[in-house]
């Protein structure tokens, strides 16, 4: 996958996008991100990417001819365009799955009160929101959609968790994770990780994330569903934890 990203502060992206897992994706040429400072495409002598917005009013509203000048020089043939911004659709993990199918993605990053209306009109493919609350700048949203949409490009994980990412856990919270030391400060790892019994391990998980979901995002379950396996499972995930008011002492009346 190709990803260009225009900015006006390339130096923003430094650490995320080359840090971990998006760092190997890109040196095992996976991913390739291109940085395009739409300043180096200004034509006037003091390199101004803003200007006043006509009609008046605070702020300063991002210049179109740099904007359209950066991404002309841009090569492609089969591009998609993005902007971010509060008033795009919301980003969501469909959407970036849908992102990673894409072979050249193309993110404008907006600053100030806003861009000249013109460069949605005449280049984006699509607007996005990361969620509904205000930035300083695109910057910061794009390197989100990117941290969500690498991760799912064919190789760039490793093929056995998104494998997964599609199946077992999907639409429902994760389960507890637990590694090394078996007891840390008197907080026992659950029995049934250590007895090596996989078909158990699975069940046990599995009635984790429901019981995670359950409380705190019932949301995601009414739009999933359960099956009748995954009710009886949550079920008994509920009469485990009613069999823990065993454990609190009586208290005289
Ligand atoms: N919620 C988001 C994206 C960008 C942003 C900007 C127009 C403001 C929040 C264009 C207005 C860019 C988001 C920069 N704030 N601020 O995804």
């Amino acid at each position: 996958m190709k990803i260009d990203i225009l900015t006006l502060f390339p130096e923003m992206f430094n650490g995320p996008l080359n840090s971990s897992i998006l760092k190997k994706a890109q040196e095992k040429g996976i991913i390739t991100i291109n940085y395009i400072n739409i300043r180096d495409f200004t034509t006037d002598r003091h390199h101004q990417a803003d200007d006043k917005p006509y009609g008046g009013g605070a702020g300063m509203v991002m210049k179109v001819e740099p904007v359209i000048n950066a991404y002309e020089a841009i090569p492609k043939n089969n591009s998609f365009t993005i902007m971010l911004s509060p008033q795009g659709r919301k980003f969501n993990q469909k959407f970036a799955r849908e992102l990673s199918r894409k072979e050249h993605l193309i993110f404008i990053c907006g600053h100030y009160e806003g861009i000249d209306e013109r460069v949605r009109q005449l280049i984006v493919d699509e607007e996005i929101s990361i969620g509904d609350y205000v930035l300083t700048g695109g910057e910061i949203a794009a390197m989100v959609v990117i941290d969500a949409v690498a991760r799912l490009v064919p190789g760039v994980l490793g093929d056995e968790v998104s494998a997964e990412e599609e199946s077992f856990s999907d639409q429902l919270l994760e389960y507890p994770h637990y590694t090394r030391p078996r007891n840390f400060r008197g907080l026992e790892v659950p029995e049934v990780l250590l007895s090596g019994n996989h078909k158990k391990i699975d069940l046990w998980r599995k009635k984790q994330s429901l019981l995670n979901t359950f409380f705190r995002r019932r949301d995601l379950l009414k739009i999933r569903g359960l099956t009748k396996e995954e009710k009886i499972l949550l079920w008994q995930g509920f009469f485990e934890l009613a069999m823990l008011i065993d454990e609190i002492p009586e208290r005289s009346e």
